[in-house]
């Protein structure tokens, strides 16, 4: 595809925080460069974070961005979707935001199918509070707030999402951004809700799941993996810890989006019935919408 656009479009000035290593870098990098190569434009997308290390994402790129509470971005970004369908809405969060507090809406997501694209930061670890862990540590897993090591089984977010009825969902891995680019592409392209689930290295308080942890356990799906076979989706949800599939595990495209279902927005964009919108924007139009607000 011819693109008008250039990855460096979508720095930011903002200081970056994060530690040095850290694998939120590379998803930050992969996700411009997945937005460059869809020719989707700055102004055309809105990334919705929570909080935690890496929902500082929106901060670092010249986007649309809107930081919202712990484990709150689906909602805030379904709303985002149905008040202007015409924008690209993405949300990016830790493992913490989107399947511990946030589990919730995770898992409804799933079901009623909004036409976001979901990618999760997935440390196996509580970053920003400087180490607990989280819903996708492993049993034994010690830190802080399991000192003789986590009597909680891990949570399987794809097998999850699966069972909740997502209609895309794959996994990624921090230290291979061309292969974390082109499954969120994937994703963005997807009609409905997107789960990519990224493998990030926390080089800072998890000392286990490290850059060679996983390389030594990843495998990219094979060439002639359907991921539209439910079956073989399920197989492969399950794997974990030896053996790590890479790629687009589970999609079916048959499933109509929340959108398409909503009636009024069967009239088109409520946003632009609102603001009237013209090709060229009138100076003050977004004059009375503000108001609205305030
Ligand atoms: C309602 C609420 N509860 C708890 C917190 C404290 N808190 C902030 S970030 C966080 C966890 C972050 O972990 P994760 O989502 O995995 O992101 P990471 O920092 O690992 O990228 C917690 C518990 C909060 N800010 N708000
Ligand atoms: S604490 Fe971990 S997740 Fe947070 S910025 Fe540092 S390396 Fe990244
Ligand atoms: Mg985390």
């Amino acid at each position: 595809m011819v693109t008008r656009l250039d990855a460096k479009m979508f720095d930011s000035e903002a200081e970056n925080t994060w530690c040095p290593g850290c694998g939120d870098f590379a998803i930050l990098r992969s996700l411009k460069m997945a937005l460059t190569d869809l020719d989707i434009a700055p102004h055309e997308a809105l990334v919705v974070s929570g909080i935690g290390c890496g929902s500082k994402l929106p901060d670092y790129m010249h986007v649309n961005g809107y930081m919202t509470m712990h484990g709150r971005p689906l909602p805030v970004a379904t709303g985002a979707k149905l008040a202007n369908p015409d924008l690209q809405v993405i949300v990016v969060d830790g493992d913490g935001d989107a399947y511990g507090i946030g589990g919730n809406h995770f898992l409804h997501s799933c079901r009623r199918n909004p036409n976001i694209t979901h990618i999760v930061e997935d440390n196996q670890i509580y970053g920003l509070t400087k180490g607990q862990y989280s819903p996708t540590s492993d049993l034994g897993f010690v830190t802080t707030t399991s000192p003789d090591g986590a009597i909680e089984r891990s949570l399987l977010p794809v097998a999850v999402a699966i069972a909740a009825g997502a209609t895309f969902i794959a996994r990624t891995f921090a230290g291979d951004p061309r292969h974390m680019a082109a499954v969120i592409a994937e994703a963005i392209k997807h009609q409905g809700y997107s789960l990519v689930d990224v493998l990030q290295p926390c080089v800072t308080f998890n000392r286990v799941n490290t850059y060679d942890w996983y390389r030594q356990r990843v495998y990219k799906l094979e060439d002639d993996y359907d991921p539209t076979d439910l079956d073989a989706a399920r197989a492969r949800a399950y794997e974990w810890a030896d053996r790590i599939p890479l790629g687009v595990i589970y999609r079916n495209d048959e499933v109509q989006t929340y959108e398409e279902q909503v009636l009024p927005l069967k009239a088109g964009s409520p946003l632009a019935s609102t603001l009237k919108l013209q090709a060229e924007p009138a100076p003050g139009q977004y004059e009375p919408l503000k108001e609205q607000f305030l």
